[in-house]
């Protein structure tokens, strides 16, 4: 509760003031999609069909009335889907949008989520709870079921305001940039943004929105379809942090789309995880520390890039790997390293879904349980949380401490991170890494909430007779201030802790034969 009051009144500081990067860089993310995360009381649980790609029947009332499963995890923020109007007419190809990306007049509210009033709340709410409100925004694109549209009912109606149809070829920058999303049967009209009326009106929309609903943030869909250059004086109207959309892994290409926006979704990270840490996979662990070594180098500030691992438009984790110990490792690594964590609803439920629509599945169908990736999660955010508002850790950068094929160490702030891809069953293996610690000092694994010896150098080693699971190591300070492993009323221990075992050096063997004894019980 005490942390509650102090995080309601930094919002209150700058409750006329937008937010900023700065604020964002603590907040850690929880994504939605509003007509699927929660259902009215009553309504039938049953009745989502996946394959029928149609509204399910959420609302931001329903999110509103299911704050508590969020913010218990820990999460200070939330990103919701579209809240703009969408097409409304006969079901296409690719069915209704449920989604909400299927923009058709943005300058009104989506009546399908409900009303202006129920938006405001919702927004109210949040704030109330000292947590942020993300809208997902789309300015790149409108929605139709033609490649001659008549727009007069979009809220840019002349067939000017757009670039002319193209297919995109995918190969020229300029053609992902110009050329029309979608296929001619669901074509998505390529907004002209380079046309100074179009820039100007879309300056004025996103200005209101933001000041209408008390918006906090947005994330900015199809980023990389629009010229870099249009979206500075864009987000400046905005007035808040804006995250854009640019999925690709070019560093070259990714980077610069910080220059133009505060902060980018991490796909060059994200497509690095999944190269290191799917199971079945290539294992590619040396492919996630250069990506990391890649981004330090290229970003103007990678402590605000949004960190993911499943979103509405790639497969959810649990559908390219099994292993539940890999989405353990990933997660700790989105939350522990540069970047503001986001966790996609379902994900911490383990979710499937191999891709569009079936990444899109229900939460209600889950029960919204405390399953052992919901407790991590809050354990993680919990540690976060801490570290942000007590610490300079997240303005400091990760530092890659080792890296083996099955594993990474890193070090960011005054915490060490060792995370492993080889997945539940034990091993005969282990990983060490050198810190800057002291010898003999007494650092704490939040996860297994046990002790951890460091060896002489500064070494700490990881060893995996236990199957693979992370680990997070804090000095005694921080576990006892964070309030993290503390035996009464904690709700967060030993979720993941039939894993990594001390293994001990000799010098320090006597100091610490009361953990070992211990850590082999
Ligand atoms: C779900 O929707 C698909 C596609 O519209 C349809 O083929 C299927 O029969 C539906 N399933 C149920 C259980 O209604
Ligand atoms: C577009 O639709 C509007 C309203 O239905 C109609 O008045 C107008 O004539 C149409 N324009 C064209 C070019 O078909
Ligand atoms: C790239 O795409 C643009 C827009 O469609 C086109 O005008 C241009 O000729 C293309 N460039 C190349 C090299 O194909
Ligand atoms: C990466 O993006 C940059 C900037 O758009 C481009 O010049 C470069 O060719 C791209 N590299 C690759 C390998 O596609
Ligand atoms: C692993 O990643 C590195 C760095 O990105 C890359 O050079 C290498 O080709 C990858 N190896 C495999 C087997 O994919
Ligand atoms: C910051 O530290 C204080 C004192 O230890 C603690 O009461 C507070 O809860 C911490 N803040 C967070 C967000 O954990
Ligand atoms: C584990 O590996 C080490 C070194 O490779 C070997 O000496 C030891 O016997 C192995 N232990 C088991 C239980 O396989
Ligand atoms: C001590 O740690 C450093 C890294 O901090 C490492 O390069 C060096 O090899 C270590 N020395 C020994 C003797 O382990
Ligand atoms: C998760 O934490 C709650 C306490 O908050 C506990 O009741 C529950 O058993 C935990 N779940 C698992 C799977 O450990
Ligand atoms: C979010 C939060 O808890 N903020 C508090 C962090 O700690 C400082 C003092 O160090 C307080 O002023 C903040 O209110």
């Amino acid at each position: 509760m005490f942390h509650l009051i102090l995080l309601v009144s930094i919002k209150f500081i700058g409750f006329t003031l937008a937010a900023t990067a700065d604020q964002w860089r603590g907040r850690s993310i929880y994504q939605v999609i509003t007509d699927r995360y929660a259902l009215p009381e009553g309504a039938d649980t049953n009745a989502c069909n996946v394959t029928a790609q149609t509204w399910c029947g959420g609302t931001w009332r329903t999110i509103q009335d299911n704050l508590d499963y969020i913010q218990n995890a820990g999460f200070t923020a939330i990103w919701i889907s579209p809240v703009s109007q969408n097409y409304e007419g006969p079901r296409t190809t690719y069915g209704d949008p449920y989604h909400g990306y299927w923009i058709a007049d943005a300058s009104q509210l989506n009546t399908r989520f409900g009303t202006s009033d129920d938006l405001k709340a919702l927004s109210a709410e949040l704030h109330r709870r000292g947590m942020y409100l993300m809208v997902d925004i789309v300015a790149n694109n409108v929605m139709s079921t033609s490649i001659t549209t008549n727009f007069s009912t979009y809220m840019f109606k002349d067939p000017s305001q757009y670039h002319p149809y193209c297919p995109i070829d995918w190969n020229n920058l300029t053609s992902i940039q110009n050329c029309w999303l979608g296929d001619t049967s669901v074509p998505l009209p390529d907004v002209n943004t380079q046309d100074p009326t179009v820039a100007s009106t879309y300056g004025s929309w996103i200005q209101n929105l933001v000041q209408e609903y008390d918006i906090d943030g947005l994330r900015i869909d199809g980023a990389k379809h629009v010229q870099a250059s249009f979206w500075p004086s864009f987000c400046e109207s905005a007035g808040v942090f804006c995250m854009g959309e640019v999925m690709d892994t070019n560093i070259t290409l990714t980077s610069s789309y910080q220059q133009a926006m505060d902060s980018i979704l991490n796909y060059p990270l994200y497509y690095a995880i999944v190269q290191g840490f799917t199971i079945p996979g290539p294992g590619n662990m040396s492919d996630v520390s250069t990506v990391m070594g890649q981004i330090q180098n290229s970003f103007k500030d990678p402590t605000i890039l949004g960190n993911f691992l499943e979103n509405q438009d790639v497969p959810r984790w649990h559908s390219v790997s099994v292993d539940p110990q890999s989405l353990m490792n990933a997660m700790v690594l989105t939350f522990m390293s540069d970047g503001i964590p986001i966790l996609y609803y379902g994900q911490e439920q383990y979710v499937d879904g191999s891709g569009d629509p079936y990444n899109r599945g229900p939460l209600w169908t889950t029960g919204y349980q405390k399953t052992p990736a919901y407790n991590l999660t809050a354990t993680l955010n919990k540690l976060r949380n801490y570290l942000v508002n007590n610490t300079t850790w997240a303005q400091s950068r990760t530092q890659v401490l080792h890296m083996t094929s099955q594993g990474l160490a890193i070090m960011k702030g005054n915490v060490v991170t060792i995370v492993t891809n080889i997945g539940s069953p034990p091993q005969n293996t282990s990983m060490y890494a050198y810190t800057p610690w002291p010898n003999s000092f007494s650092s704490n694994d939040i996860l297994s909430c046990k002790q951890w010896a460091v060896g002489s150098n500064g070494s700490v080693e990881v060893e995996y007779s236990k199957g693979g699971t992370p680990i997070i190591l804090v000095p005694d300070d921080i576990l006892e201030a964070s309030g993290l492993c503390r035996v009464a009323g904690d709700s967060s221990t030993s979720d993941v802790s039939n894993g990594g075992r001390l293994r001990i050096n000799v010098p320090i063997a006597v100091t610490f034969l009361g953990v070992l004894l211990l850590l082999i019980m």
